[in-house]
């Protein structure tokens, strides 16, 4: 399967980065540790040097699987949930960038954080009928340019919305989009779901995407998660997207990138 890491431009604010400072530095060594592809997360595509991250990205030959979105709603808060319809259109508009650069690399773009929290005042069947519509409106444009949209499940302690695969299962089938599919990330489903291998299989005609950290949200092979076992029943669902490594610079960047590919490659990845 093939491998990516996730890098930030570097105002990131974000934790589970392992790299995020010198952004050139960083694409190199994540070239040169052999990953396939290098996983942007991104707040603003119109504060970056678009043409600068693709040249380079090219030139170390690495694919993009995915543009991260969630730094939108951490550092500025724009969110599908809000109650507030200008904070509502403020969020698609910045989405529909996203998707203008994803187009770029035929990346999906991630729907995290950026679906917001339900407020305690608003009532669940309002934020998810806001939330639909602004992916709807998203999707629409993305499919014109061919990019895929994909549904990250986070666990209950960065949002009360869509904590499960089952929910994110039920928000798709409720959105019917050709271009909508998932993203499980291990270190979320280790905290909600009661099997991982299982909810992979019933997720198994929506999973896009996969994010990789441990237990710890240390690099595979840090923390008690059984990858092996993971990867088993990706291949047993004819997975043939990234895995992606979405994790704490710790002990610190390098050996974090390093730990991930020595670790994927010792269990046949
Ligand atoms: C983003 O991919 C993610 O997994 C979240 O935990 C962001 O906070
Ligand atoms: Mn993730």
């Amino acid at each position: 399967m093939k491998k990516s890491i996730v890098v930030s431009t570097p105002e990131a604010k974000f934790s589970a980065l392992a790299y995020k400072e010198d952004f050139r530095d960083s694409i190199r060594k994540v070239a040169e540790l052999g990953f396939d592809g290098v996983e942007l997360a991104i707040r603003d595509p119109k504060k970056v040097r678009g043409e600068k991250i693709t040249e380079l990205v090219r030139q170390y030959n690495l694919e993009v699987p995915a543009i991260g979105t969630g730094q939108a709603w951490g550092e500025e808060g724009l969110s599908f949930s809000d109650p507030l319809p200008s904070v509502r259109e403020k969020a698609i508009a910045r989405i529909k960038d996203h998707i203008d650069f994803a187009a770029e690399f035929s990346a999906q773009v991630i729907i995290g954080l950026i679906r917001g929290r339900i407020e305690d005042h608003v009532r669940r069947e309002d934020a998810e009928k806001w939330s639909l519509d602004c992916v709807r409106e998203c999707a629409a444009v993305a499919q014109g340019l061919k990019v895929g949209l994909t549904l990250e499940p986070l666990n209950r302690y960065e949002t009360n919305f869509i904590n499960t695969v089952a929910e994110g299962i039920e928000f798709i089938k409720k959105l019917d989009l050709p271009n909508m599919g998932m993203l499980i990330d291990t270190f979320h489903m280790n905290i909600e779901e009661v099997s991982i291998h299982e909810s992979i299989i019933k997720a198994k005609d929506y999973i896009t995407h996969v994010h990789l950290a441990d237990s710890n949200r240390w690099a595979p092979g840090s923390g008690h998660l059984n990858f092996a076992q993971v990867i088993k029943v990706l291949e047993k669902i004819n997975y043939k997207g990234y895995l992606s490594a979405e994790i704490l610079p710790l002990p610190d960047a390098d050996r974090a990138a390093r730990l991930t590919i020595d670790y994927l490659k010792k269990i046949g990845c």
